[in-house]
């Protein structure tokens, strides 16, 4: 242990431990603007400053390490003056909109100026203009609003290994963008928006489509039906400032309810579809023959990867539909014939923690009949900023109930939400249906948590399959790169884009460095998932009474020649 004082208080810590670590766990806040732990570690921005006794100048707590009898200053007057005057700066190059700034209320720069006590702008530049690039179909960027933190960048290139984005030009002139200042759209983005969730001002957002369900609800020739995804349940909470990990299903079925929706699905219900797809697709591949491994497909940040950078591997992708997009199949061919209604009257809503959905559902190979399954993908911020402005209390209101039909879901889809849920709820129609029996456990605890990469083998009569997890597409490419090499053999993989899977979506509310950095988000969202699917009384797929109906009466067999046309979908290299 290495032994300091911090502003006089003695503080003893792990070797390696860096002030700002250090301060925080003596209970001392060292306020910080670029630093995000594990992904922007850098000391550029210089708000973290302290004093250390015998150091020549101030210094940068965010990387500055701890060592033996160090004495260490967070709070004298230098180094107030120091952080006001770098956030003055910062400031004077800033568009300062905040009244109609999408962040407002939810910006780190905005809650420094009050930290820090900035009370005038001494050095405000004239009237900044905006600067927009809007090309993706999930993301605006507005570099006027851009501190260069390069919180961005660095989640972009390390913790997705996509890299498409990164500093451009030198001194006055650095801005953020992509090489050679081309469009996002032009380039190999992914649309996961982990960089919107990193970034700490205005300067990335969601493209808002909140306009077009409000004139879809306020149209009375359309029958407006919406689902909401599995996680959105345990984050929208957080919009609304309740504890990170709290289950609001109930509120936010309400809360559609209220804002008019004719219909409130459960993409959890599709999600159970999926498994009974997925399932008999992975069975007939092992039996019959198919390309091993088989690769989920629900997440359209990891196709896009997939069809960019592995090509090859693209037949070894599952052919199902995403639940996302089934959710929205099944509305306006099953919910619709029965209804009696056009689908193209029906105009479908999903609620996604997901800014890549925004993309996944304009894709043409989606398209049946002329119409798309999904006609809007809303993200879990955006339905909260249309909750508030329906003026509804969210923290008032009742708990709701899905609409029956497409409304019903099991153990297996709530868990989808989490790194390893898709595969878990596989495993678990898989396992019963190979051995025909009751199965036991029910949980497959192996394939839990947020470790980037997990494996566990199972054995099945005849033989033994070799499954692995991943998130963030750092750990997806390390996966398919071994396997490519021929040193690591599967026979199923899971693969969501971002890390922790859609718990921790691109899409999902805004959480502070100051939050993201000292508590695992991606750990309490997916423990409240997986404690509802402990309490629920069915926990497996194929047991959802509703999906034996839809098969029954209108698909006929799993994976058989009109589920396939209904819910699975092929990718073209
Ligand atoms: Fe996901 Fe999925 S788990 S990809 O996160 O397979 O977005 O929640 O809806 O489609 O079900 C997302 C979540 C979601 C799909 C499902
Ligand atoms: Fe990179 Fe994802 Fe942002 Fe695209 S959306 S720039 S892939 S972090």
């Amino acid at each position: 242990m290495v032994n300091l004082t911090i502003n006089g208080l003695p503080v003893s810590v792990s070797a390696g431990t860096t002030v700002l670590e250090a301060a925080r766990s003596a209970g001392i806040k060292i306020p910080s603007l670029c630093f995000l732990k594990d992904a922007n570690e850098i000391g550029a921005c210089r708000i973290c400053v302290v004093e250390v006794k015998g150091a020549k100048s101030l210094v940068a707590s965010c990387v500055y390490p701890v060592s033996e009898g160090m004495e260490v200053f967070t709070n004298t007057e230098k180094v107030r003056k120091s952080r006001q005057l770098t956030l003055e700066l910062i400031l004077s190059n800033h568009r300062m909109d905040c009244l109609t700034c999408a962040r407002s209320g939810k910006c780190e720069l905005q809650q420094l100026a009050a930290e820090l006590g900035i009370d005038a702008v001494r050095f405000a530049a004239d009237s900044l203009p905006p600067q927009i690039e809007d090309s993706a179909a999930h993301l605006v960027r507005d570099n006027s609003k851009c501190v260069l933190c390069r919180r961005c960048t660095a989640v972009c290139r390390k913790a997705q290994e996509v890299g498409v984005i990164g500093c451009n030009d030198r001194g006055f002139d650095t801005h953020i963008g992509c090489a050679f200042d081309r469009d996002l759209a032009e380039v190999d983005c992914v649309s996961c928006g982990q960089c919107i969730v990193a970034c700490p001002t205005g300067a990335l957002q969601e493209k808002d489509d909140t306009d077009k369900v409000w004139a879809a609800l306020a149209d009375p020739a359309k029958h407006v039906v919406v689902g909401p995804a599995p996680s959105v349940r345990v984050t929208l909470g957080e919009c609304f400032g309740m504890p990170v990990g709290t289950n609001v299903e109930g509120k936010m079925v309400t809360a559609l309810k209220r804002l008019g929706f004719d219909k409130v699905f459960d993409v959890d219900n599709a999600a159970d579809f999926t498994i009974m797809e997925e399932g008999t697709e992975f069975l007939s591949r092992l039996q019959n023959g198919g390309a091993l491994p088989m690769i989920t497909s629900c997440s359209p940040g990891w196709i896009r990867y997939c069809e960019q950078h592995h090509p090859d591997m693209l037949d070894n992708l599952s052919t199902c539909k995403s639940p996302q997009q089934m959710f929205g199949s099944l509305v306006k061919t099953y919910y619709a014939e029965k209804m009696g209604i056009d689908p193209k009257d029906i105009f479908v809503v999903s609620i996604m923690p997901c800014t890549a959905k925004k993309y996944e559902v304009a894709r043409e190979e989606m398209r049946q009949h002329g119409w798309l399954p999904v006609d809007v993908s809303l993200t879990t911020r955006e339905l909260g900023r249309m909750i508030t402005r329906a003026g509804l209390l969210f923290d008032h209101l009742p708990d709701g109930e899905f609409d029956e039909m497409l409304g019903l879901s099991t153990g297996a889809s709530v868990i989808f939400g989490a790194t390893g849920g898709v595969m878990e709820a596989a495993l678990r129609t898989v396992v019963e249906v190979v051995t025909n029996g009751e199965m036991k456990p029910l949980e497959f605890t192996e394939v839990r948590g947020t470790e980037g990469i997990k494996e566990a083998s199972y054995e099945l009569p005849g033989r033994t399959v070799r499954v692995c997890v991943c998130s963030g597409l750092s750990n997806a490419k390390k996966v398919l790169d071994g396997v490519k090499a021929g040193e690591l053999h599967y026979d199923f993989i899971e693969i969501m884009a971002c890390p922790g899977g859609c718990v921790n979506g691109g899409g999902q509310p805004i959480q502070h460095a100051d939050v993201r950095n000292w508590v695992d988000l991606k750990a309490l969202r997916a423990k409240a998932l997986y404690t509802q699917d402990e309490g629920m009384t069915l926990r497996k797929s194929h047991e959802n009474p509703i999906l034996q109906q839809v098969y029954r009466e209108y698909l006929g067999e799993p994976g058989g020649h009109k589920a396939h046309e209904i819910l699975h979908t092929h990718y073209i290299p």
